[in-house]
Parts: C-alpha cells; sequence; structure tokens
C-alpha cells in the first residue's frame, strides 16, 4: 500500500486528509489507518495549522475494515484470525489520536460511511455530510459488535433507542435523518460539502486555537465525568484560557468593536 491511499494538502492553516482508494470505497487497511493516524499527529504538532478536514475520495466516505485483507488471511487455512491485534494496533490509537488532538477535526460525509467508517466520521468534531451520503453500522451483518469507538459515541450522540437499532438493524441512516438525530452537525447539498466545510475549517482555523482545544478536551471529559468533576475542570482550563493572549485579544477586540485577530494561518 502506498502512501497514496492516504492524500493530505495543506494550506492556509487548514490540513485536508482524503482517503484514498475510491475502487474499494475507501476501505481501511492496515498501512492506512497507520498514515492516517500519523498524518493527524503530524497535523496537530505543526503551528501552522489550526483546523483539520477528513474526507474520501470518490463516491464513499469509507466502507470500513477492507474485508478482503480478512478474507484472504482466513483461505490460509490457519485458525481464526485474532481481531483484538487489529482494534489494538490500529483503531483504537487512532480514535484515541482524533479525540486527543488539540486541533479541530472536521469530517466530511461525502458518500457512505460504514462500519469502522462511519465510526471515525463520528469520532471526529464537526461531522458535515452531503446529501446522498449514509451512515451503516455494518458490523452486525457481519457477526461482529461495534468498534472504532462506535459503542461509546452512538449512544451518547442519538440516545439508546437509536443507537440500538442502528447498531443491531444495521439499517442505512441518510445524512439528512443523521442531522435531524443529532448524529451528525449537519446536512448540506453534494455541491456544497466541500464549500461548507472549508467554511467551518476557516472559522476554526481563524479561532482561538488554544480556547479551541481547551473546549475540546472539556467535551471530551464530559462524557465520562459528573457534574462536581466537570465545575472543577472547568475552573482550571478557564485559568489557562484566562492567561493566553487570545483571551486578550478576544476582550479588546469586543471592547473596540472590531474582529480580534487571533494571529495568522
Ligand atoms: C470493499 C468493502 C470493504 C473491501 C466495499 N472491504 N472491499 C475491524 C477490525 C477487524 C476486522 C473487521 O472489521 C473491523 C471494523 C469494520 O469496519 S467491520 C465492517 C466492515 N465493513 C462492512 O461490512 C461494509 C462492507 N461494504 C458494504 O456493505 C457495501 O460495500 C456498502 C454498503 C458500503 C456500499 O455498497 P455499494 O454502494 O453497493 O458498493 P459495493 O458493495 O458494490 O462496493 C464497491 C466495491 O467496493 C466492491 O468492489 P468490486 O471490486 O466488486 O467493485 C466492493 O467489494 C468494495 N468494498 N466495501 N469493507
Amino acid at each position: 500500500m502506498s502512501e497514496d491511499a492516504i492524500l493530505t494538502e495543506a494550506a492556509g492553516g487548514i490540513a485536508t486528509i482524503t482517503l484514498n482508494r475510491p475502487d474499494k470505497l475507501n476501505a481501511f487497511t492496515a498501512d492506512m489507518l497507520t498514515t492516517l493516524r500519523r498524518t493527524l499527529e503530524q497535523a496537530d504538532a505543526d503551528k501552522a495549522v489550526g483546523a483539520v478536514i477528513l474526507t474520501g475520495a470518490g463516491r464513499a466516505f469509507c466502507a470500513g475494515q477492507d474485508l478482503s485483507e480478512r478474507a484472504m488471511s482466513m483461505q490460509d487455512g490457519g485458525g481464526p484470525p485474532d481481531l483484538s491485534v487489529t482494534i489494538g494496533e490500529y483503531y483504537n490509537p487512532l480514535i484515541r489520536t482524533i479525540r486527543g488532538l488539540q486541533l479541530p477535526v472536521v469530517c466530511a460525509v461525502n458518500g457512505v460511511a460504514a462500519g469502522a467508517g462511519a465510526n471515525v466520521a463520528l469520532a471526529c468534531d464537526i461531522v458535515i455530510a452531503a446529501r446522498s451520503a449514509s451512515f451503516i453500522e455494518a458490523f452486525c451483518k457481519i457477526g461482529l459488535v461495534l468498534d472504532a469507538g462506535g459503542s461509546y459515541h452512538l449512544p451518547r450522540l442519538v440516545g439508546r433507542a437509536r443507537a440500538a437499532g442502528m447498531a443491531l438493524l444495521g439499517d442505512r441512516i441518510d445524512a439528512e435523518k443523521a442531522a435531524e438525530w443529532g448524529l451528525i452537525w449537519q446536512c448540506v447539498d453534494d455541491e456544497e460539502l466541500m464549500t461548507a466545510t472549508g467554511d467551518i475549517a476557516r472559522q476554526l482555523a481563524d479561532g482561538p486555537s488554544q480556547g479551541l482545544g481547551r473546549i475540546k478536551q472539556a467535551l471530551n471529559a464530559s462524557l465520562t465525568n459528573g457534574l462536581d468533576e466537570q465545575l472543577d475542570l472547568e475552573r482550571d482550563l478557564q485559568k489557562i484560557c484566562g492567561e493566553s493572549d487570545d483571551y486578550r485579544e478576544g476582550v479588546m477586540a469586543f471592547m473596540e468593536k472590531r474582529k480580534p485577530d487571533f494571529g495568522d494561518r
């Protein structure tokens, strides 16, 4: 697998990462998962980058794990595969990376997102989908459990009833319904997907990067914290934000009735 299965382009403070195996609906191989994670980490370490866009090439966002890799190893006549290795070495580190990045990740779901493809999208901070896109928790059709963080994010996004329906029935949920349910931020017309995504990434990249990173940290923690812990965390993070140049600039700009300038990207 060449690096070309993951394309990266950085311009104007926005790193765009494209899953690029369109003939296989961008199904994940081990190499792709490693490269994707490394690319995200590199973007996070780059001070010139303020937001990441993740999207897919062709008619799909991603059809999940490449099942032909799995089928081939099963046909080799060995014992059953130990899927915990794939999950432990590739998917779990990727999901932890996406959630742990300081940078906001905007996912532009350009077509079908199935299995781990859907769950990687749902791990991103802002998810925008083209009207023709859809989400399928396909695991139940092949005897697997949700992975790539799906069993964590799905019920928290849409509630237990809808999560159970999606996970146990594996129905295709179209982008409009996904937005109506709160599974994603927004559904837009197909031809507007990349413009709408670019506008949001631009807003984030121009924003106060440290504050946005702390917001992400606070929202992550709220998924497991009780109210007392969360109030303490808000206090601690606000102390850090209050000491930042961005806060000073934000307040000064407000008082001077001008747009804040948080620095060039
Ligand atoms: C594919 C795939 C694919 C390979 C389409 N692999 N080629 C983690 C750890 C370890 C093991 C297992 O899994 C996991 C996590 C997971 O992600 S499990 C879930 C894996 N994904 C799926 O079960 C979804 C499989 N794909 C589909 O159900 C359909 O392809 C969808 C509904 C996504 C799209 O359907 P169509 O629009 O009708 O397209 P298609 O089925 O005709 O696919 C087009 C081509 O893409 C085709 O290749 P071909 O050479 O015949 O043109 C498919 O074989 C290939 N493809 N998904 N996951």
